[in-house]
Parts: structure tokens; C-alpha cells; sequence
């Protein structure tokens, strides 16, 4: 009997984390059911001749509709953010259910449900922030979420609304440890922060590039090595997220030559800003303020090389969207407000993965395969999401990009889909894009338009992660 297919994709070239083949893609009920040379006509055709066919990407970073504690408000929600994410060729989001002190946990994630139902393009899975691990949400709230597909979370070493002691992340990493969740840690000494911040505004230095100066890869450094060095008395593993350099990560990468299991992520910012870009004329700067800040060319290239040698497994956003001349933004206490009331972060989502690939795969930096394994497949491992998302296979979610290698883009603002009056990329240029985007079998990005209804967006439940990377 001749199989039936709703959609064929036929004669692109095919790359996942290990392979690169040509095949016709055969899709029915939204999965990927078979791959293989001349398939029969499905109901559907898309021709993808000269094309090359990846997994959507897995942005396994980024901030929609989260709570804030400034008055300052995220400008993406789950309608913008995910079709921006879709727009750039990725088809999985996980943003974060956040804790705030004092409140459950349990009514954090009930209420970034509501936030999220009926509103994204693409598929979602939510990791959680722990902000206060007290007994009840150690004891119960977080192994039940857990189990329930929550098997991820965020905890802080900063910001005093966040942050944790070295007490609470044991209690926390022991907990993932217990239930087999993944703990995500952002690494900066908190108290260096507050006594190099609390010296620069006493000397008037508060423009926004003297965030830089306030948040040294130090302070990075010495976080990192103590979150893995937690990590390694508890027995678990671990993941750091948004690792800016050098410095940090030749504490990863110590800790990986000797078999712990410390994983690293790193974000676009960190290979093409500098601290440079925080020092613009008057108060342009902010638009570059983000935890923690780009840093030098030196710590660039050391990132690039950690991309291409294995030492971070992860590339994504990190998109924390504010708009920049917006009173809820950027400006939330004023043009020209000291660089400590300024919202921290930059947007992203919809470039991340035309900026690896242009950067990375075009500029000979990294492989194509490696490219496909830092942007989905491993994020997809690592969250319990694999194998529906991430990959080129039989059984697979029919999430997939179709890029055109060689279309030359200059990134503008005025193209992108977010909600966010600028991109730190402006004018740069770029060879290859994901023109035709689908998702769950479904075209939802194709030639600059969307072809899907925000809401057809399912939420992910997530497995157990894979830490065998
Ligand atoms: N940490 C993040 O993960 N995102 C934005 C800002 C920050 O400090
Ligand atoms: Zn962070
Ligand atoms: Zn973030």
C-alpha cells in the first residue's frame, strides 16, 4: 500500500546534529513519517530544491509577559514573542514561570498559563524561577510541577528579589538532584556587584556603561566556579546559563575535564556586543544593558571558541524585551537614569539564528552539524524534549525551517516581528534565512508572512532531561 502523506517537502538538503543528506520529508498528522529518496505526492508539496531543511530551532532563553519588580513592563507577550521567535525560524520556545518571593509556586505557573493560553504560534514549554525555596515549595510544590513536566528551573546568585544563598541553591540542587530535574544557575557575586555599584554612584559614574563596570567577569567567575563547585558536593548536574566569556567558562570547561556534569549556554550578545556598545551617545547605551554585559573582542573570541570545541552545548536568546524611549521600559525611571534603574536586558529572538548561522556556519566557525545541535537539538535534550522536538526523524514533530543559504539580509527594526522599538543589530548584515517555517506540519512563517493563527501553539510537557550529552 502506497503511504499517504499531507505534506512532502521534496529535494532539500537535510541537516540534523549529525548528519547532512538529501531526502523528501513526508509528513502526516504533523509528524515526520518518513525520510527518504522520491517519496509519492502528498496532498501538499512544498519544493525545497536548493534549499537547506533544519529543525526548528529550540530557544531555550527567553523572557514573554514575565512579572517585574520596577515598574517596568516586558513589551513581548505570548502573541508577539512567539511569532517574532517563528518569524527567525524557531518553532519551540521556553520561557519562565517566576516566582515571586514570597508567593507559591504552584500560583506562579497557574499564573503564566494565563498569560500564555490562547495566544502563541509555536509550541511552549515553560522552565520555572525559583525565588523562595521554602519547605512547602521544596517539599511539595516543586516535585509535584516536576513530574507534572516542569523538569527545569532557573535560580539567581543576584538581584536581591531573586537571588538565593548558598544554603538554598544546595537545598535546590539536592531537590533536582531527588527528582531528576535540570537546575539552570545565573552566576554573578551578588555583594561585588552591590560594593562595585554602590562606589560608582558615589563617584557620579551611573551612564549606562558603567553597568559594565559594575557587574566584572570576576564577579562571573567567581559564581560560576562556586554554583559548580555546589554542583559537584551535591552530585548533580547543572547548567549555567548566559556565559559572557573567558573567564567563566574556563571554570566550565575545568569542571568538564574532570566529568562533572556542567553544561554552558551562551546568547548572541556575547559574540558580536562589546561593553562598547553600552557607551553610546547620551543615554543609547541602555539599549545594550544586559546581565551580564557583553564584554571585550578577547572574550568574543574565547565564546567562538567554546561554540565550536563543545564547551557550551546551548545557544540562545536570553530575549528581555524593553522598549527603549518607553516610560515601561528602558526609561521606566527617566532618559538618563542611572544605569541601576535601567530594565536588564536586550531583545533577540527573531535573529539569534540567522546571526549563528551568517556568523558561525557562513564564516567557517562552526559546522553546519553543531550549529543544528546548539539551537535545538541539544536544548531539546537537555529539556526533555526530545525526540518530538529538535530533529530531522521518523516519529519527529514536522518542526522545520527551510533556509535559503544564500539570501543576504540586513537586519532592521522596521523588519522584525517583536514588539521592541529597536535591535541591538541594526544594519548588520547577514547571509541565510529561514523563509518557510513549519510547525507541526503546519506552514506558519512563508515569504514575510504569517500563515498560522496565534493560539494554535500547544504546551509542551517536559521529560526527564538528557543529560548523557
Ligand atoms: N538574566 C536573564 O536571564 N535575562 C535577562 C537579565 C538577567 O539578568
Ligand atoms: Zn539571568
Ligand atoms: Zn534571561
Amino acid at each position: 500500500m502506497t503511504q499517504q502523506f499531507d505534506l512532502v517537502i521534496r529535494g532539500g538538503t537535510i541537516a540534523t546534529a549529525a548528519d547532512i543528506f538529501e531526502a523528501d520529508i513526508g509528513i502526516s498528522d504533523g509528524r515526520i513519517t518518513a525520510l527518504a529518496a522520491d517519496l509519492p505526492r502528498g496532498t501538499d508539496e512544498i519544493d525545497a530544491t536548493g534549499k537547506l531543511v533544519l529543525p526548528g530551532g529550540v530557544d531555550a532563553h527567553c523572557h514573554f509577559d514575565q512579572p517585574t519588580s520596577d515598574g517596568s513592563k516586558m513589551a513581548d507577550d505570548f502573541d508577539s514573542g512567539p511569532r517574532s521567535a517563528a518569524f527567525g525560524g524557531t518553532t519551540t520556545v521556553i520561557p519562565f514561570a517566576c516566582q515571586q518571593k514570597g508567593q507559591s509556586l504552584r500560583a506562579a505557573v497557574d499564573d503564566y498559563h494565563r498569560r500564555a493560553e490562547g495566544k502563541s504560534v509555536i509550541d511552549y514549554a515553560f522552565h520555572l524561577i525559583v525565588t523562595d525555596p521554602t519547605p512547602q515549595v521544596l517539599g511539595q510544590e516543586l516535585p509535584a510541577l516536576i513530574r507534572e513536566g516542569y523538569t527545569s528551573f532557573k535560580i539567581y546568585t543576584t538581584y536581591d528579589d531573586l537571588k538565593l544563598n548558598d544554603r538554598e541553591i544546595i537545598e535546590v540542587l539536592a531537590l533536582a538532584k531527588r527528582e531528576g530535574a535540570l537546575t539552570m544557575i545565573h552566576a554573578e557575586n551578588s555583594d561585588a556587584i552591590a560594593w562595585l555599584t554602590e562606589a560608582l554612584e558615589k563617584a557620579g559614574q551611573t551612564a549606562p556603561r558603567h553597568h559594565a563596570d559594575a557587574r566584572p567577569a570576576i564577579a562571573e567567575r567567581e559564581a560560576t566556579h562556586r554554583a559548580i563547585s555546589l554542583a559537584e558536593i551535591v552530585d548533580v548536574p547543572m547548567l549555567v546559563v548566559h556565559v559572557s566569556g573567558g573567564e567563566a567558562m574556563e571554570q566550565i570547561a575545568h569542571a568538564r575535564s574532570k566529568g562533572l556534569k556542567v553544561f554552558a549556554e551562551t546568547c548572541p550578545q556575547y559574540i558580536l556586543l562589546t561593553a562598547d556598545d553600552l557607551n553610546l551617545d547620551g543615554f543609547e547605551g541602555a539599549k545594550h544593558i544586559c546581565s551580564p554585559p557583553p564584554r571585550d573582542s578577547a572574550s568574543q573570541r574565547s565564546v567562538w571558541r567554546g561554540l565550536a570545541n563543545g564547551t557550551f552545548q546551548v545557544f540562545s536568546s536570553d530575549h528581555a524585551p524593553f522598549r527603549f524611549d518607553d516610560p515601561q521600559g528602558k526609561k521606566v525611571r527617566g532618559d538618563g537614569a542611572s544605569f541601576t534603574h535601567v530594565p536588564n536586558g536586550i531583545p533577540g529572538v527573531e535573529t539569534r539564528l540567522a546571526l549563528l548561522f551568517s556568523e558561525g556556519v557562513g564564516k567557517g566557525r562552526i559546522s553546519l552539524n553543531r550549529f543544528v545541535a546548539l539551537t535545538a537539538t541539544n536544548p531539546a535534550r537537555l529539556y526533555g524534549l526530545y525526540p518530538r522536538k529538535g530533529t530531522i526523524a521518523v516519529g519527529a514533530d514536522a518542526d522545520l525551517a527551510i533556509w535559503n543559504t544564500t539570501r543576504e539580509v540586513t537586519i532592521t527594526n522596521d523588519a522584525l516581528h517583536h514588539n521592541v522599538d529597536y535591535t541591538p543589530y541594526e544594519g548588520r548584515r547577514v547571509t541565510g534565512w529561514p523563509e518557510t517555517v513549519l510547525s507541526r506540519g503546519e506552514v506558519v512563517v512563508q515569504g514575510g508572512t504569517l500563515e498560522a493563527k496565534p493560539g494554535r501553539g500547544a504546551f509542551l510537557e517536559c521529560g526527564a532531561p538528557d543529560t548523557q550529552l
